[in-house]
Order: structure tokens, then C-alpha cells, then sequence
């Protein structure tokens, strides 16, 4: 059994697989988190100048701000993410922009049209809707590309199947200088932004239609994003940059998804990442500086996966395709708990790779039961089961080697100014200067 330090007691699933790391995440009982109702809650944060990366072969800390101090209560992890967002966008995927000027758009039983217009621009995209039996509204799960994801499972827990095709927002195949898309005619061919941002801000604007639409048919504040391999990769990314999303779900999304950039590097048989780099365009251009050295990002996907938390978030991984990465998948999952847990949220993130199938982007059995329960939790709002870690011991990481860095416990609040000095006798009150 995969010893996981996680720094508290793990409870063994009992009739667990043999050799096969069988844990439940143990920690924090808490009510599932709501999706903000804004893509980027941060937005007004300051974010000082991003300096020089340097080298750092282990995970950054991701409770340390760029000016160098930690953080130390919650309410200071809203800003601290908007620092880990803007460093995301500048090495790793490129700029994801924020709502254009104009989104208009339909949601009907069958279908979403959308259409956009920024900067003297326009261009549209559409997707189809699946709903489940009975009356809705419904919560809906955004499923990217047609392979992969359990679509009938979701529509049997009770949610809506949005199928986005991303190739219509940023298509494959173009080289970096000609990129084409519904994101890339509004922004420009040779936009530096890859395909995944691209593909998450087409995700983003078909909430922003749902939200538009005034829910009669689908509910804006219960929307999730599933998707395998480099949907999975897409639908992780989706998930980290939009605060709506109340659950993201990506599928053995190997290198440039969810495992650690510092740990695919290394990982035998993984997707290396000048691969992943050159295969297509997902990462954003200015990636091209790290292929061959990871340790010189500032960031990690560990601190990606934090910036999704409060929220749910439920990692599928196969540990039987070394392409795929997945003890550096174990290891952002791990890693990227611990902020789950420093906000109190660690019930809310679940990782799967225990699985028998090695078949690439199969329907899983294992997954059906967390797939219905993380639905009925953060869409359906009507389950509260237990976070799930599984790591299958044929690729289980282990955090202690990647992490030079403790999990804080924060405080709920900022730290109160520094309290009023009590009122003295003072010989001449009036020079003390108020602050
Ligand atoms: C895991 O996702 C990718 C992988 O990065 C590629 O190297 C491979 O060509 O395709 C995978 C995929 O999307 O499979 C469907």
C-alpha cells in the first residue's frame, strides 16, 4: 500500500486491490464549496512585477507570495492565487482574456450558441446539450471532445451534457504563428495564448451565455468540465482558470495537464515536455524557455490545482501508460491538497489512478460511483460523500522529495492591523502622528 504523507491518519478502504494503494482522504468534513458566480474573483489584486525566474528543482512553495512573506489566513490565499494565475499565464499557458465586450448567445434543449465580439472582431462557436430525464433546470457537466468521459453516467446522476468541441475555438494542427479558432479570430493567429487557455476561455464564455439565459433550462451556478487525455489536459485548465466552475474532472491529461512540469520531466516513459511542447500548441509560446528546465518556472501544476480549490475537483489517472505521467500526476494531486487543506477544504479534491484497465480514455467502472457522488455533491448539491485518494502503487509519488515546504495553518481572517496602542498620559499628545 502507497504510503501517503499526508500528514494525517489515512483510513484503508478494506477489500482494497492488492498492491494497489487504496486510501480514503481523511481530512476536514466540510460542506462542498460553491463556484464563485465570478470567473476571476482576484481581479483587482495587486500583483507586483513578476522579476526573473530562478531555479528551483523542487515545487514552489505556494504559500509564499513574490514578495517572500507567507501567507497567513485564508482571506489572503484570494490574492495570492491571482499571483500564481498571472504567473500561469505568463510561462505556462499564455494569457487567458476576461469577458469581451460582447457575449451574446442561446441556450436551448438541444443546443448553445455563442457569439462574441472584442476589439473590432467577432467570431462564434456553437455546442449541443444532452439533458437528462425530468424537469430541469439541470446542472450541466461541459464534456470537451467525444471520447473518454462517462457521459452516460452523468446524465444518470442528473446532469446536462454539453458536448464542446475545443477544435472550434482553437484548432490543431496549425503551426504557432497561424493559429485558428474562434479564440484566435478575435485575438490574432499569432497570438501567443495556447490552445488550453484558448479552449478554457471558450469554455468561459458558454457559462457566461448560460448565466445570460436566465436558467430556465440549465443552471449557471452548477456547471462542471470533464474530458480525456488532451481534453483532459484542457478541461484541468478550464477548471483552473474560471471560479464558476464548480467541478472539473480531467481524465489521464498527462504532460501539460495535471502532473507536475518538474516531475514529467523526469518520470521514466512520460510525454516529455519539449513533446508536449511541439506536438501542438496547447502551452503557450512562452513555454518554449522551460522544455529543457523546469526547475526555472516559478510555477508548478500543484499550485494550479490550488488554484481551483475550494472547489471540486476529482483527478482520473491511468497508471498503466508510462506517456502519461501519472506518479507526477499523484505527486501535483498530493502536493496541491495541501492547499485544499490549508483552506479547509481537503473533503472537496479526490485522485483516482487505481484502475485496471490500461486501455487509454476507457469507460471506467472504478470511476462511476466518485464520478455520481462528485456530482451529486458540487452540481446537484444533494451528496456529501467523502473525498477519495486511490493511488495505484505502480505509479505513487511521494511529496516529502518534491516539497521544501510546510503546510501553514491560516488563520479564517487577515491579521488585524497592528492593534492601537492603549491610550497613555502623554506629555504632548498631539505629536503622535495618527496613521
Ligand atoms: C495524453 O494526451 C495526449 C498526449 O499528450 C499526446 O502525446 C498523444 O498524442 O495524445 C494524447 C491524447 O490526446 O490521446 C487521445
Amino acid at each position: 500500500v502507497a504510503a501517503l504523507s499526508l500528514g494525517l491518519a489515512v483510513i484503508e478502504i478494506p477489500g482494497g486491490n492488492a498492491g494497489v494503494g487504496a486510501l480514503v482522504a481523511p481530512w476536514t468534513a466540510q460542506a462542498a464549496a460553491a463556484a464563485t458566480g465570478v470567473e476571476d474573483e482576484g481581479a483587482d489584486c495587486p500583483v507586483p512585477d513578476l522579476g526573473s525566474p530562478t531555479s528551483n528543482s523542487r515545487l514552489p512553495d505556494p504559500f509564499k507570495k513574490i514578495n517572500g512573506q507567507r501567507i497567513t489566513s485564508k482571506s489572503e490565499w484570494r490574492c495570492r492565487r491571482e499571483e500564481i494565475k498571472k504567473q500561469a499565464e505568463r510561462y505556462v499557458y499564455g494569457e487567458k482574456p476576461g469577458k469581451p465586450a460582447s457575449v451574446t448567445g442561446t441556450v436551448s434543449r438541444t443546443g448553445i450558441t455563442v457569439n462574441v465580439s472584442a476589439n473590432g472582431r467577432s467570431s462564434s462557436f456553437s455546442a449541443s446539450v444532452d439533458l437528462p430525464s425530468g424537469t430541469g433546470p439541470f446542472p450541466a457537466v461541459i464534456v470537451y471532445g467525444g471520447f473518454g468521459a462517462d457521459t452516460a453516467t452523468i446524465k444518470a446522476s442528473g446532469a446536462a451534457v454539453i458536448s464542446y468541441d475545443p477544435f472550434a475555438v482553437g484548432k490543431e494542427g496549425t503551426p504557432r504563428t497561424n493559429k485558428q479558432g474562434a479564440f484566435y479570430s478575435v485575438y490574432g493567429s499569432s497570438s501567443s495564448t495556447g490552445l488550453l487557455a484558448a479552449w478554457a476561455w471558450g469554455v468561459s464564455r458558454i457559462i457566461d451565455v448560460i448565466e445570460q439565459s436566465g436558467g430556465s433550462i440549465l443552471k449557471a451556478d452548477a456547471t462542471g468540465v470533464t474530458g480525456c487525455s488532451r481534453y483532459g489536459k484542457g478541461a484541468f485548465v478550464a477548471g483552473v482558470f474560471d471560479q464558476r466552475i464548480a467541478l472539473t474532472m480531467p481524465i489521464e491529461s498527462g504532460s501539460a495537464g495535471v502532473p507536475i512540469l518538474r516531475g514529467v520531466a523526469q518520470e521514466s516513459g512520460a510525454q516529455p515536455l519539449s513533446s508536449a511542447y511541439s506536438e501542438q500548441p496547447w502551452l503557450g509560446d512562452a513555454f518554449s524557455s522551460f522544455t529543457g528546465n523546469p526547475g526555472q518556472l516559478p510555477v508548478d501544476t500543484h499550485e494550479m490545482v490550488g488554484m481551483i480549490a475550494p472547489r471540486g475537483l476529482f483527478i482520473m489517472e491511468n497508471p498503466h501508460v508510462d506517456w502519461l505521467g501519472a506518479q507526477s500526476g499523484s505527486v501535483a494531486a498530493l502536493a496541491g491538497a495541501e492547499i485544499y487543506k490549508a483552506l479547509g477544504a481537503g473533503d472537496n479534491i479526490s485522485y483516482w489512478s487505481d484502475v485496471q484497465d490500461g486501455t487509454h480514455c476507457a469507460t471506467r467502472s472504478e470511476w462511476r460511483t466518485p464520478l455520481q457522488q462528485n456530482i451529486q455533491k458540487f452540481l446537484l448539491k444533494t451528496g456529501n460523500a467523502s473525498a477519495v485518494f486511490r493511488i495505484s502503487s505502480r505509479k505513487s509519488g511521494n511529496l516529502s522529495q518534491w516539497r521544501d515546504w510546510t503546510t501553514p495553518v491560516l488563520t479564517d481572517s487577515s491579521p488585524s492591523p497592528s492593534p492601537s496602542p492603549t491610550r497613555s498620559p502623554s506629555p504632548s499628545p498631539s505629536a503622535s502622528p495618527s496613521p
